[in-house]
């Protein structure tokens, strides 16, 4: 067993690591820029360093500096986390070249899949269904016109090297192919310096259906079922559930074969994700991307199977073989989890400031990963997700029901959050139906509607309300001392009795 951890990350990820390392009694070394001195994740750990300024390049992205903390504290293993160094091939080639076990997969595993179109040829070679479209590269405009002439309109161009949404653009005419292929190529070269282009077939209006892997260093790959991450805005995903209400058994254990076999092709090693799109009306699924690290909506996979995936992966690192076989792995129940971001819910904008009042749900099958705590100051430097509420039901509605009433519980004042539109995502009929898409979002909540204001119960604003004036009264911060404007800006018309 590792006798101590480092966590090249922050935030409630980082908590995460923390928590599978404690109970495994593993000690733990945490990381921190200089915005984040006062980070929860610093708190948490045995020891914890600063690796630098605020800004990410010149912190949680700065090798150098990550790897001499794992040579001063002494560390047998790093975590990556999601995101920051998590697919940096150069770092898991670091780690190994300083003795140190990265929790993760293998380079080769990372380089293999970051290149999308190697990725695609790889999982061809699989049997895994992929996408009709050009044969490999496409290098010139006249190339790119043969292909559409071929599979015809609408097309999607990808950056070969892109991902996650960047380096794509739809083309539904004709005439805006050539100023599409060459945008995909200039974003292709200036973000990932490799202009590398290739053309798809455009599934319009797709579910977002991805099946988590995970392989050993013993030739052994097995699935833990799927995500439905359809709920996203600009590929941002807001909330996801597993299992999907789109699936029926027999096209769920086709995608588990799929992404397995996937898996194997690559001699994948670690946690992993298969995306898929799939079109609802065809039933079809076709590769979309694979993820070479542990996802931020990995609890619902852990709800649903009652796999701790972080353990799991700290097992397989040690060079064990998976704890399960495939016949030992069942979906039970259903689970949701929504993001809650620091951000204005009718811009999106990030929100960063002073958290005043912050009092998480709790209580019967709520589980909630976050790093936010009263009095702490939400930088502005890193994404702007500071928690995430999971719910497990025996039913779908059951999960939302109860999803309802933990956000109901969810005090969060002195920032701007995502929770309201939550909730209303989560009563509207198209989301509670399931067959939304990943349109989803952005066909129905570009602005926020007053009424959803109506229905959150009021003695959970009162008493909000009542703490946050008790928390202004205290602090010096006068000017917070209004607390029933700050509500009435949030849409709510209650006159406070002080
Ligand atoms: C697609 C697609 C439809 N057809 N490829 C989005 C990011 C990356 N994971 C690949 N993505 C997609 N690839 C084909 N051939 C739909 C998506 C997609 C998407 C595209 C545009 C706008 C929002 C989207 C959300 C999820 C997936």
């Amino acid at each position: 067993m590792f006798k101590k951890v480092l966590i090249a990350n922050r935030g409630e990820i980082a908590i995460r690591v923390i928590r599978a390392c404690r109970e495994l009694g593993i000690k733990t070394v945490s990381v921190f820029s200089d915005a984040d001195r006062d980070s929860l994740h610093v708190f948490l750990a045995d020891e914890a360093y600063n690796i630098g300024p605020a800004p990410s390049k010149e912190s949680y992205l700065n090798i150098p500096n990550i790897i001499d903390v794992c040579k001063k504290a002494g560390v047998d293993a790093v975590h990556p986390g999601y995101g920051f160094l998590s697919e940096n091939t150069n770092f898991a080639r670091a780690c190994k070249e300083n003795g140190i076990t990265f929790i993760g997969p293998t380079p080769e595993n990372i380089e293999s899949m970051g290149d999308k179109l190697s990725a695609k040829a790889l999982m061809k070679k699989a049997g895994v269904p992929t996408v009709p479209g050009s044969d490999g590269s496409v290098d010139t405009v006249e190339d790119a016109r043969t292909v559409v002439k071929k599979i015809g309109l609408p097309v999607i161009v990808k950056a070969s090297a892109g991902g996650g949404g960047k380096g794509m653009r739809v083309v539904r005419k004709e005439e805006e192919l050539e100023s599409a292929f060459r945008a995909c190529q200039s974003e292709g070269q200036n973000y990932f310096a490799d202009k590398t282009v290739y053309i798809e077939k455009f599934v319009t209006d797709p579910k977002h259906i991805e099946i988590q892997v995970f392989g050993d260093t013993h030739g052994n790959a097995v699935h833990l079922f799927e995500r439905e991450c359809s709920v996203q805005r600009r590929h941002q995903k807001l909330i996801e559930e597993a299992p999907s209400p789109s699936l029926t058994e027999e096209i769920r254990m086709k995608m588990g074969e799929a992404a397995v076999r996937a898996a194997k092709q690559i001699k994948y090693v670690g946690a992993g994700t298969i995306e898929f799109i799939f079109d609802n009306s065809t039933k079809d699924f076709y590769f979309m991307e694979m993820n070479t690290r542990l996802q931020v909506e990995h609890p619902i996979t852990e709800l649903t199977t009652g796999v701790d995936l972080v353990k799991e992966q700290i097992f397989v690192a040690l060079g064990k073989p998976l704890s399960f076989r495939q016949t030992d792995l069942k979906q039970k129940g259903h689970a949701i989890e929504v993001r809650i971001c620091a951000e204005d819910p009718e811009t999106y904008k990030p929100s960063p400031g002073l958290i005043r009042a912050c009092r998480h749900p709790q209580g019967p099958f709520v589980r909630v990963d976050s790093y936010a705590y009263p009095g702490y100051e939400v930088p502005i430097y890193y994404d702007p997700m500071i928690a995430k509420v999971i719910t497990w039901g025996e039913t779908r509605q059951e999960a939302v029901d109860r999803m309802q009433r933990a956000l109901a519980e969810f005090i969060l004042s002195g920032i701007k959050s995502n929770i309201l539109l939550h909730r209303s995502i989560l009563r509207h009929p198209t989301f509670l139906e399931g067959n939304y898409t990943t349109q989803f979002l952005e066909k129905n909540f570009e602005v926020i509607e007053p009424e959803i204001f109506k229905e959150v119960d009021d003695h959970v604003f009162l008493i909000a309300a009542a703490i946050t004036a008790y928390n202004d009264r205290k602090s010096k911060d006068v000017r917070q001392l209004n607390v029933a404007s700050k509500w009435k800006n949030m849409g709510r018309k209650i006159q406070l009795r002080m």
